[in-house]
């Protein structure tokens, strides 16, 4: 099958490590926009359908929140139900266009969140692979991570092990899915520096964790994942739009919502 959007080298790239970087996949005036919609989604959460789910974060000393995001949100799940921008933005379909080069022709929806790393935050979950957290009959899914602000060490950046998707279920702490670092002996993580557009797609089998933000400003991204039709959950995903078919033989199939 012929490749939609992506390079043949990008998608050798994310075979042969597990992530892709996508520079500058939103241009400008999307992320202006994107950006817009996102401080609405932070701002003003009680109109907000009550199955559209945030958690918040009580401030670390020292670290006052950003104006961007006032009241601290640190995550949401099924942002996906906050509207029709938001309903578009996770069928975009350069985006499903990328997952179905990546992951194969039949594509489905598998669940969206926000992870926002508020000033002071730091990661407890540490080194994962998320597979676990949403095993299915094949590990046939891939997180798209839109970032709204620049990321880099210590600044809310996501870090990769290159390779390790290649390497099976890694061990993890007792009643955990956290990786110790012992385990991650014979990998070479990389930061992923990103800017606001920038998209790393993640395979679930990837060693990966988010980083600390020890700046003042908040570093906000999206997180949609997505699943080949053929892999069948085991965990129960009752997320919104699960299953959703986003593209068939190589063929999107969403209309948008919003016409621009
Ligand atoms: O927020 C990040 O940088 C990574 C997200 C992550 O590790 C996850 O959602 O599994």
């Amino acid at each position: 099958m012929s490749l939609l959007i992506l390079e043949p080298a990008q998608k050798q790239f994310f075979a042969d490590n597990g992530y892709l970087l996508l520079k500058g996949f939103y241009d400008h005036q999307e992320m202006a926009e994107m950006r817009r919609q996102y401080h609405e989604l932070v701002t003003e959460i009680e109109p907000r359908p009550q199955n559209v789910k945030y958690s918040f974060m009580a401030p670390p000393t020292d670290y006052a929140p950003d104006a961007f995001n006032p009241r601290n949100v640190v995550g949401m799940m099924d942002q996906t139900l906050a509207g029709d921008y938001w309903f578009d933005q996770f069928t975009e379909p350069r985006i499903v266009s990328v997952m179905v080069d990546l992951l194969g022709p039949n594509l489905d929806f598998h669940n969206g969140k926000i992870r926002n790393k508020p000033p002071g935050f730091t990661c407890d979950q540490s080194w994962h692979q998320d597979w676990p957290y949403e095993r299915h009959t094949e590990p046939d899914l891939a997180a798209a991570i839109t970032y709204l602000d620049g990321t880099d060490f210590e600044a809310g950046a996501t870090e990769v092990a290159p390779g390790s998707h290649l390497k099976g279920e890694y061990p993890t702490v007792e009643n955990s899915h956290t990786i110790p670092d012992e385990h991650l002996a014979d990998d070479h993580p990389v930061v992923l520096a990103a800017e606001p557009g920038d998209v790393a797609v993640i395979h679930v089998l990837v060693v990966h964790r988010a980083g600390h933000n020890y700046t003042p400003q908040s570093r906000n991204a999206i997180i949609n994942e997505y699943k080949t039709a053929e892999t069948i959950d085991q965990w129960g995903n009752h997320c919104a739009f699960a299953g959703l078919p986003l593209a068939r033989n190589g063929q999107l199939l969403m209309p948008r919502v919003q016409q621009h």
